[in-house]
Order: C-alpha cells, then sequence, then structure tokens
C-alpha cells in the first residue's frame, strides 16, 4: 500500500535562537515524503511534556542526540508499514512505547517532530494543503494575529516583567489587511523608539526590547503606536503574556522588587484593562495559583479573554479542571507541550466545545516549520499568536497564511473581534 510507512528518519538541526531541535522525514512506500521540525519554549510550563536534551557538554548541554536517535531506533522501527493516515494509532503507539504519563522517555520532541511529519505526508500524498487535510472543507477561519511587538520577560534582558505584549488588528477586513496594519504599527513603533532613544534591537520573538521603567510605559508606546500608524484602538487591541508563572515566587508576584499577594495582582491587572484598550491576557497568575485564577476569571473575565498557557499546557486533563472550576476562557494551543497531533486536536476540541476559545501558538524558539500557521485555519481556531513583524521564523509562519488565504479565496472568514467571543471581549 503506498500510503504505508517505509521509512522514519530525525536528524539533529538549530531553532531561531541557535540551539539544537529536531527534524523529522516521514517517508512512505510511494516515495513520498512529510517533513516537520519541533520548536522550543523558554518560558516552559511546569506541566509540560518532557524535552529531552542530552545534558552533555555539546552546545552548552543543549543538544538533542538522544531523542534524535529515538526517532531512528526506538520509533521507526515500531510504526513501520503503518498507513500514515491512522494518526490517532500511530500517536497512541508512540505514547504506549514511550509510557509514562508525560512522554519523559522518548521526549515530547522526539514524538511530536514523528507526528507532525505523520500529518504532512498523508498531505502531500493527497496533493491537498495541509490545512485541508487537518481540516477538510471546515476548516476556512483565518486567524486574527497577535503580533508580539514588545518583548520582555524572559524572551528579552530589558527589565520588563511582562513577557509579551501584542497587538490584534480586530478591525482588518482580512488576514492580510491584519498583517498590513500590524506591520504599520511595528514601523511606527520603530519610529516613536528612535525619537526617544531606545533601543531597537528585537527580543527572541521579534519584538523590539527596549528598556523601559515600567510595564504601562510599554502599553503607552503601543498605544501611542497605534495612533501614530493611522488607527484607533478600535481597530488595533492589545493583548498581553504576562507569564506570571515567571515572577512568582513564595506566593508572591513580584514586579520591581515588590511582591504583590495575588488579590493586589489581580487589581493591577484590572487597572490595567480599564485604562488600555486589553483584549486577552494570557497567563495573568502562575501556573500554581488556582484560586488568583479563580479571582482573575470572577473580575475579568466577563470582559476580558484569560488565556492558560503554563495553567493548562494543552493538555485535555488540566483543561477538565479549568472548565470544572469555570477557571479562565481561552487555551492557549502548543503542540510540543502535549507532544502528539492527535492530544492536540482532542485539547482543541475540548476547549471549543466548552465554550473556550483557542488560541494556537509557537514557541519562543522556531523553525521555519509553518505547521501551525495550517493548524489554526484547519481547527477554526480564529487567533493565531506567533510573534513580531520581523525574524524569518515568524514572518514565514504569516506568509504561509497569506497563502492559505488567498487559496481559500471567498471560503475565507476573517472574525475580527468576534473571535475572542464578543460577550467576553465587550462586557
Ligand atoms: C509563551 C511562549 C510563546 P515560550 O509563553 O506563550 O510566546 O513562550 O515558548 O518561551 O514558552
Ligand atoms: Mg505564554
Amino acid at each position: 500500500m503506498s500510503l504505508q510507512i517505509k521509512n522514519v528518519h530525525a536528524r539533529q538541526i538549530l531553532d531561531s535562537r541557535g540551539n539544537p531541535t529536531l527534524e523529522v522525514d516521514v517517508v512512505l512506500n510511494c516515495g513520498i515524503t512529510g517533513t516537520a521540525s519541533v520548536p522550543s519554549g523558554a518560558s516552559t510550563g511546569k506541566f509540560e511534556a518532557v524535552e529531552l536534551r542530552d545534558n552533555e557538554d555539546e552546545y552548552c548541554g543543549k543538544s538533542v542526540k538522544k531523542a534524535v536517535h529515538n526517532v531512528n531506533k526506538v520509533i521507526a522501527p515500531a510504526i513501520l508499514n503503518q498507513n500514515v493516515t491512522s494518526q490517532y494509532h500511530i500517536d497512541k503507539i508512540m505514547k504506549n512505547l514511550d509510557g509514562t504519563n508525560n512522554k519523559r522517555m522518548l521526549g515530547a520532541n522526539s514524538i511530536l517532530g514523528v507526528s507532525m511529519a505523520c500529518v504532512r505526508a498523508a498531505a502531500n500524498y493527497y496533493k491537498i494543503p495541509l490545512y485541508e487535510y487537518i481540516g477538510g472543507i471546515f476548516g476556512r477561519t483565518m486567524p486574527v494575529p497577535m503580533m508580539n511587538i514588545l518583548n520582555g520577560g524572559v524572551h528579552a534582558n530589558n527589565g520588563l516583567e511582562f513577557q509579551e505584549f501584542m497587538i490584534a488588528p480586530v478591525g482588518a477586513e482580512s488576514f492580510a489587511h491584519a498583517l498590513q496594519m500590524g506591520a504599520e504599527v511595528f514601523y511606527s513603533l520603530k519610529s516613536i523608539l528612535i525619537n526617544r532613544n531606545l533601543s531597537t534591537g528585537v527580543g527572541d520573538e521579534g519584538g523590539f526590547a527596549p528598556s523601559l521603567e515600567t510595564n504601562t510605559e510599554a502599553l503607552e508606546l503601543i498605544v501611542e503606536a497605534i495612533q501614530k500608524a493611522g488607527y484607533s484602538t478600535d481597530n488595533v487591541k492589545i493583548c498581553l503574556d504576562v507569564a506570571a508563572s515567571e515572577f512568582y515566587n513564595c506566593d508572591k508576584y513580584f514586579i520591581r522588587d515588590y511582591g504583590y499577594s495575588n488579590v493586589e495582582f489581580v487589581e493591577i491587572l484590572e487597572n490595567l484593562v480599564n485604562k488600555f484598550p486589553i483584549i486577552s491576557i494570557e497567563d495573568g497568575m502562575s501556573q500554581e495559583d488556582w484560586e488568583g485564577w479563580k479571582l482573575l476569571t470572577q473580575r475579568l473575565g466577563y470582559k476580558c479573554q484569560l488565556v492558560g498557557d503554563d495553567l493548562f499546557v494543552t493538555n485535555i486533563e488540566r483543561i477538565k479542571t479549568g472548565v470544572k472550576k469555570s477557571i479562565a476562557n481561552s487555551v492557549l494551543i502548543k503542540p510540543n507541550q502535549i507532544g502528539t497531533v492527535s492530544e492536540t486536536l482532542d485539547a482543541i476540541n475540548y476547549a471549543q466545545i466548552h465554550g473556550y476559545t483557542t488560541v494556537i501558538s509557537h514557541r519562543s524558539g522556531e523553525t521555519e516549520d509553518t505547521f501551525i500557521a495550517d493548524l489554526a485555519v484547519a481547527v477554526n481556531s480564529g487567533q493565531i499568536k506567533t510573534g513580531s513583524l520581523s525574524r524569518s521564523e515568524r514572518i514565514a509562519k504569516y506568509n504561509r497564511l497569506l497563502k492559505i488565504e488567498k487559496h481559500l479565496g471567498n471560503s475565507a472568514k476573517y472574525l475580527g473581534l468576534e473571535a475572542f467571543n464578543p460577550k467576553k471581549v465587550q462586557g
């Protein structure tokens, strides 16, 4: 059978930070190949599936030779001759082979590389775009891009606690228009920074990383940039990834050396939402502070998208807990947090049927692979977070989305503000 897997091969490549990662080829009997590469996080959630690294001298401990070995010598023989379209079955074989609850034996990086390469090989076999293979005729929603134009946290060394200051061009007519608007705001922010003698060097995700005194100052600069580019804050909104787990210590949220309680920190976020056009806050509270999350959801959940990243780690069990406790109203989706495409799809489906929005996301360490662009359209997520308007590993995803929008033609939809669940973002 020509759809059967004939060969699986992994190799070590480098990601956008120069750290090793895996690229995997899945070759079918008919000779058709699917290739995928695996991203890597810096502000990694405590409950994510395990990314296997060698911890030897090479590449400061970051080489992934064991993970490559696991693909070539352990996973490959176990999935040879499987029909590549039986994605759930193949993913299950790999999960069973690993045998742990967080993929620490074989590594989520090994397993995900194979899982994604299988999807791509199947799409290539049918000669259809990846998004169409995953979503069929149902997947046709172009995502609103959340563009991270100002970087802080562990993605920059500028002293800002909040990790990502993003813009979302909700007033655009199409994805292509949203991209244009975002790029124009990005240029306008650059000129404002130059005028103030602030650095225009960029952080890991391509956003500027100037040294600023406060998170509020960053928000003020962005509002100014939106207006200077000729847009209003009705058309271009702000989204934050606070990444609060990174500055949470001993039950306190540390901003400029002062430790705030969760009650106080919720108040800080609430004040920001009241003052700025913020429609989405990711990881406003720490991954371990369910009580703080509950409070945040009670105070802001009716008017702001509250996205769980480190909190949910694309893990259906953690999302179930969130739904049961009415915590957050949106889930960040990162395939490498869970380690297979099928579990990623299940997490998205579970979130969506329980009224949670989903945001498909890159990692701060990326490759030129554009898998998540297709995934966002296929599952009608309506939102994607894939960095700023610079650095080719980020732009590759945007360029891929331009191509998909063209390919979809009249079938393409761009939801704008509606993608954020209007009941929740407009109060
Ligand atoms: C996040 C991501 C991506 P990292 O926190 O959402 O922006 O960062 O990949 O470093 O976890
Ligand atoms: Mg995050």
